[in-house]
């Protein structure tokens, strides 16, 4: 029997998801039979345009009516819906897997996380942290895992854009703190926190993030409403940084901002131990560049493109390259097989609610201008 799949949200991440689903049985034959089956909106004319795009049997207006109807409900509206329908999902026992941030605030994620608990360990709550899923993370943190950087030091993460560096670039809601929650920081850096906690936040490398200085800034105040002679406020961070004290000693630096002219899409982690160093950028996401100290001769970049490469070996010969949509395919393999088997996935709801305290913990670090502990 296949598991009947509901998705809010139909835009960029409504495609991205739809698009790794209908891959699954081509390149993923183990993975569960899913249907498509419910695409929910409010716009019942748009809906039913991407419905037909995208796949699915049907569309719904009123999510009430699909959270306990269908075997896993996707979130991927904007931040200020990823809270109540989650929880209703969650309530009536239907498995969620919600876009990132987890929430716009803490208390929305903390409240989301408590249904997570609540709904117990075999239904999987899962927060779409996709860039856990790229091949050449998984290899990293394979190495780390085996200790071959050594003893963690210097930790650094930083994400960059430049979509909103034209002052005329029009208003959406990811300007709007309401509707968002903040700017360059829950979208991108939610993302950065993840990631390094995901890479190096076991109890024997540098452990979690304990306490936080951070600096967020807004350049531009308003911007045009598209389609309209009006201008609204922009209510959130275009850009932030932070410091970061790790438990065991290690020092963090993060940073993001949409306005880092020339910069698209440029994640990038670097990693610095007492036996070796790392470095990914998503904007070269085939490749992991390692130095070990023992062989004295810099960065070696290794092609994570080989067969027995972690997810390489569902898709092409060796060498032929892997793309950002991938990581989506890889996320929603692990997660709806999580739904089929009752079993656990993560990145989970706890681990979304860890990201909203450190970036919680950075804003409140803006304001009073001084470190907060995460402990
Ligand atoms: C913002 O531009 C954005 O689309 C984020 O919302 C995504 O999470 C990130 O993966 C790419 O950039």
């Amino acid at each position: 029997m296949s598991l009947e799949v509901g998705v809010l949200g139909y835009r960029f991440m409504g495609k991205a998801h739809a698009n790794a689903m209908a891959r699954l049985p081509m390149f993923f034959p183990d993975a569960p039979e899913i249907e498509r089956s419910v695409l929910v909106g409010r716009d019942e004319a748009a809906l039913t345009d991407a419905a037909d795009r995208l796949g699915f049997d049907s569309i719904a207006t009123d999510w009430t009516e699909v959270v306990d109807d269908v075997d896993a409900f996707y979130n991927l509206g904007p931040n200020h819906v990823h809270a109540e329908p989650s929880i209703a999902a969650l309530e009536a026992g239907t498995p969620v897997f919600c876009e990132k941030p987890l929430a716009p605030t803490l208390e929305d994620a903390e409240t989301m996380a408590e249904a997570a608990r609540d709904a117990g360990s075999d239904v999987p709550a899962g927060c779409a942290f996709n860039y856990r899923f790229v091949p050449a993370i998984r290899y990293a943190k394979r190495l780390l895992e085996a200790g071959e950087l050594g003893e963690i030091h210097h930790v650094r993460g930083r994400y960059l854009q430049d979509w909103l560096v034209d002052p005329e670039a029009p208003w959406s809601w990811r300007n709007d703190e309401e509707l968002a929650g903040s700017g360059a920081l829950g979208d991108l850096g939610a993302h950065t926190v993840d990631l390094l906690r995901f890479l190096v936040g076991d109890d024997d490398l540098a452990g979690e993030m304990v306490g936080v200085s951070g600096h967020l800034q807004t350049f531009v105040d308003e911007r045009p409403v598209p389609d309209s002679d009006e201008s609204r406020p922009v209510t959130v961070d275009d850009a932030y940084s932070a410091q970061v004290e790790f438990e065991n000693g290690a020092m963090g630096t993060l940073e993001a901002s949409r306005f880092a002219t020339g910069h698209k899409n440029d994640h990038t982690v670097e990693i610095h131990g007492s036996e070796g160093s790392l470095r990914f950028s998503l904007e070269r996401l085939n490749e992991l560049e390692v130095l070990r100290t023992d062989e004295n001769r810099g960065y070696e970049t290794i092609l994570v493109t080989d067969a027995d490469d972690p997810y390489v070996d569902h898709w092409w010969p060796p060498g032929h390259v892997l793309g950002w949509e991938h990581t989506f395919v890889h996320e929603n393999y692990e997660f709806l097989s999580a739904v089929e088997s009752g079993g656990e996935f993560e990145p989970s709801f706890e681990d979304g609610l860890a990201a909203q305290h450190v970036l919680a913990a950075i804003e409140e670090s803006d304001e009073n201008r001084e470190w907060v502990s995460l402990e």
